[in-house]
């Protein structure tokens, strides 16, 4: 039972113009595709080779830890992005982003602050906590919220390079433009209820 690449939820061009086909052919076929392929080499023939990736994940370190969080974490990182999509929260999740950081805007502003500070190829987060209250968090490299017990996940942005470098150079800020016009806040919705 090997790990397998899931599809990506929406079709190559669909998230244009702000992060384009050529980026996602990239992202998706060569690097996400890449970790599964290499994580099936990982855990081929061990204890693990019939495990679920999130098992897979808690019970690793080193190569094979890293390559089955990024599996995990881009198939997270494209069912938080869609076409006609972004703008303000809706649901559920609108009234916690107000409560925990005062407005929309000021959450944006604070994870624009996180994210664009993340040194290196990381991922921001959005946390629930065990009170209820939500939280950005970063990681580096491949790691993941998944981890910690206390915290369920809610939303990510990639922030390795390959992600952004395609279509806005080195140019962070304006990749976390194009995000927030990509947030698919019914994934996020369904992740914090
Ligand atoms: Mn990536």
């Amino acid at each position: 039972m090997a790990i397998e690449l899931p599809a990506l939820p929406f079709d190559k061009n669909a998230l244009e113009p702000h992060i384009s086909a050529e980026t996602l052919t990239f992202h998706y076929e060569k690097h996400h595709a890449t970790y599964v392929l290499k994580l099936n080499a990982l855990i081929e023939g061990t204890d693990l080779a019939n495990s679920s990736l999130e098992e897979i994940i808690k019970n690793s370190k080193g190569p094979r830890f890293n390559n089955a969080a990024q599996v995990w974490n881009h198939t997270f990182y494209w069912n938080c992005l869609a076409p006609n999509a972004g703008g303000a929260p809706t649901g559920a999740i609108a009234t916690a982003i107000e409560k925990s950081f005062g407005s929309f805007d000021e959450f944006k502003a604070a994870w624009n602050d996180k994210a664009v500070n993340n040194f290196g190829s990381s991922w921001t987060w959005l946390v629930k906590k065990s009170d209820g209250t939500l939280d950005i968090v970063n990681t580096s490299n491949a790691e993941t919220p998944l981890t910690d017990e206390t915290v369920t996940t809610l939303l990510t942005v990639d922030l390795w390079e390959h992600a952004y470098y395609i279509d806005y150079r080195n140019v962070r800020p304006n990749y976390l433009n194009g995000f927030w016009a990509l947030v698919n806040w019914d994934f996020v919705n369904q992740n914090f209820a």
